[in-house]
């Protein structure tokens, strides 16, 4: 079922790892959380399913668990990353071309935010951020924007 493999190098201790199309050509890119070098990997599809290119975006701490959506409903997805390394879960917009800013953090209540996910949870379209600490919580964010 599966042929060839191709290898690309990431940061260092890579944990996590997400897909999407970030930059709207069609062709799904991939975003990678390392753990050991504190920062996210973006690496942007090449419409041939090469992804060559690597953007690294620093985070702090030791991120591990990454989601995708589009949480200010531009049409461009944006980051969402649980970090490890401190309470907070960090958001990175999408400057609608697949490069990223920091935009915000939001603060969980333990010392470890080990994991995120997204979805829509009150149905008003703007999409909520849910994730899970090391402390045995669970902290949901309703999107406010
Ligand atoms: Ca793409
Ligand atoms: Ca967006
Ligand atoms: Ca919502």
């Amino acid at each position: 079922m599966f042929k060839n493999r191709k290898t690309y190098f990431t940061g260092v201790e890579p944990w996590g790892l997400a897909t999407a199309d970030l930059n709207n050509d069609n062709f799904i890119d991939i975003v990678i959380t390392n753990y050991g070098s504190s920062a996210l990997n973006v690496l942007l599809n090449d419409g041939y399913g090469n992804f060559n290119r690597r953007d690294t975006y620093y985070i702090g701490g030791t991120p591990m668990s990454v989601a995708l959506a589009d949480l200010n409903n531009d049409t461009f997805i944006d980051i969402i990353a649980a970090n490890w390394g401190d309470k907070y879960v960090y958001i990175f917009l999408n400057k609608q071309n697949g490069k990223f800013q920091t935009y915000q953090r939001l603060t969980t209540d333990s010392s470890y935010a080990t994991a995120v996910t997204t979805g829509d949870f009150n149905r008003d379209g703007k999409i909520d951020i849910a994730a899970v600490t090391y402390d045995n919580t669970l902290n949901v964010f309703l999107n406010q924007c």
